[in-house]
């Protein structure tokens, strides 16, 4: 396949932020995938650019001002004086008021929209902000380890120069925030493979279409425990073909969570380091302009090794299998390999499951205007 100019967005102080002791979600994994991608010397065959931060002004073309005044002046000490205040816009264990978490999410944003304006401008045919993908944060709160919604922040930005964007979410969580902020709009699908049943954010039922002009462009992929790399190819392309085919998107946003892979901390999905980027390349193999983010990844170990690899597929360089020396290789013995291999859990998906929700939602796109 042909070389794309692909563009990196990486800031070193992202790794230093840290949402508290025993938390999930650790930013230090970006720092993690950068070591191994410079490792394999992929930093030298893309562009790698120092994202500029997000400013309170941009945040809030989808924010609530107050939400946005709260966040950058929120701190520990606050967040402890004033529990009713806090409360209001952020929830508790989940979005803790961390040290310098608007700086944090500035960066995250900061990378996604500053992204958007590359692909806008033709600058770039794929960029990569593995720090964005916070995909549950809501115009008047945080949810979810998520503050600011820098992916609905980059889709704002592509839609002024793409009539239509197609946004992607292959994190095992369902992609809830940026569905809301585009629910009732054409200009915009967004489709999302998850756990559904007893799981967070518990929305995302393939009922669950759209309203108004945007009804029929919010497509739902609920899935179970243990899904494999077969199974969940087996739904994921045959779905995104016709999604291509139908909504004939200028611009393509794709969420990478890889919380989705077998042994994520939190995720409960069987996918290997391979079938996750099958995913990538798939959606690569269109030749639309590609935005790739980062979202959850809890084994991070698991996330570094993916990221690097699904850069080293938007590069279309191939790496070694054998993980090169790098800050952080005692992280990942006994092996020292770059794969993520898939497990022995049992499926819960069915043949006759997946192929139920295929037949529904390929009735749902066949309803869509050409
Ligand atoms: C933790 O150990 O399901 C937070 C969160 C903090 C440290 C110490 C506190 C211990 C797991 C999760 C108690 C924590 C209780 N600490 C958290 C309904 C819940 C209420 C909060 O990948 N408790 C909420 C959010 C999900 C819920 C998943 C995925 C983000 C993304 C994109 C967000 N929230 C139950 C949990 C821990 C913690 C251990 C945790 N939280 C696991 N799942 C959730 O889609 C980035
Ligand atoms: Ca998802
Ligand atoms: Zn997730």
């Amino acid at each position: 396949m042909l070389k794309k100019r692909v563009s990196y967005y990486y800031d070193e102080e992202v790794g230093n932020y840290n949402y508290g002791y025993m938390h999930p979600m650790k930013p230090f994994r970006m720092r993690m995938a950068h070591s191994l991608v410079s490792a394999y010397g992929l930093d030298r065959k893309m562009n790698v650019i120092r994202p500029p931060r997000a400013t309170p002004l941009q945040m809030t073309r989808f924010h609530a001002d107050d939400y946005v005044e709260f966040l950058s002046r929120v701190t520990p000490e606050l967040a402890e004086q004033e529990p009713e205040h806090t409360s209001v816009y952020l929830s508790g264990e989940d979005c803790p008021a961390f040290d310098g978490v608007f700086e944090f999410c500035s960066i995250s944003a900061g990378g996604s929209i500053a992204g958007a304006r590359r692909i806008n401008h033709g600058d770039s045919d794929i960029v990569i902000n593995w720090a964005g993908g916070l995909h549950h944060a809501k115009k008047g709160a945080a949810s979810g380890f998520c503050y600011i919604n820098d992916i609905v922040l980059a889709i704002l930005e592509l839609l002024r120069y793409h009539h239509r964007v197609m946004y992607l979410d292959i994190d095992v969580h369902h992609g809830d925030g940026v569905e809301e902020a585009f629910y009732t709009t054409d200009r915009v699908m967004s489709v999302s493979f998850h756990k559904f049943g007893d799981f967070f954010p518990g929305t995302g039922h393939v009922n669950d279409v759209g309203v108004g002009r945007g009804k029929g462009y919010a497509v739902n992929v609920p899935l179970r425990d243990g899904i494999d790399d077969e199974s969940y190819q087996g739904i994921f392309r045959p779905i995104m073909q016709l999604v291509m085919e139908r909504f004939r998107p200028g611009a393509i946003v794709m969420q990478c969570g890889t919380d989705s892979l077998s042994g994520d901390r939190i995720g409960c999905f069987n996918l290997s380091m391979q079938g996750h980027a099958a995913c990538v390349e798939f959606m690569k193999s269109f030749g639309v302009p590609l935005f790739c983010l980062g979202g959850g990844g809890y084994t991070i170990r698991n996330v570094a090794r993916t990221w690097a690899f699904e850069t080293s597929v938007l590069l279309g360089e191939p790496i070694d299998p054998v993980l090169p020396y790098n800050d952080y290789y005692d992280f990942y013995g006994p092996e020292f390999r770059l794969d993520v291999p898939a497990s022995n859990m049992d499926n819960m998906n069915t043949r006759e499951y997946l192929e139920k929700t295929l037949v529904r939602i390929a009735e749902q796109l066949r309803g869509i205007p050409f």
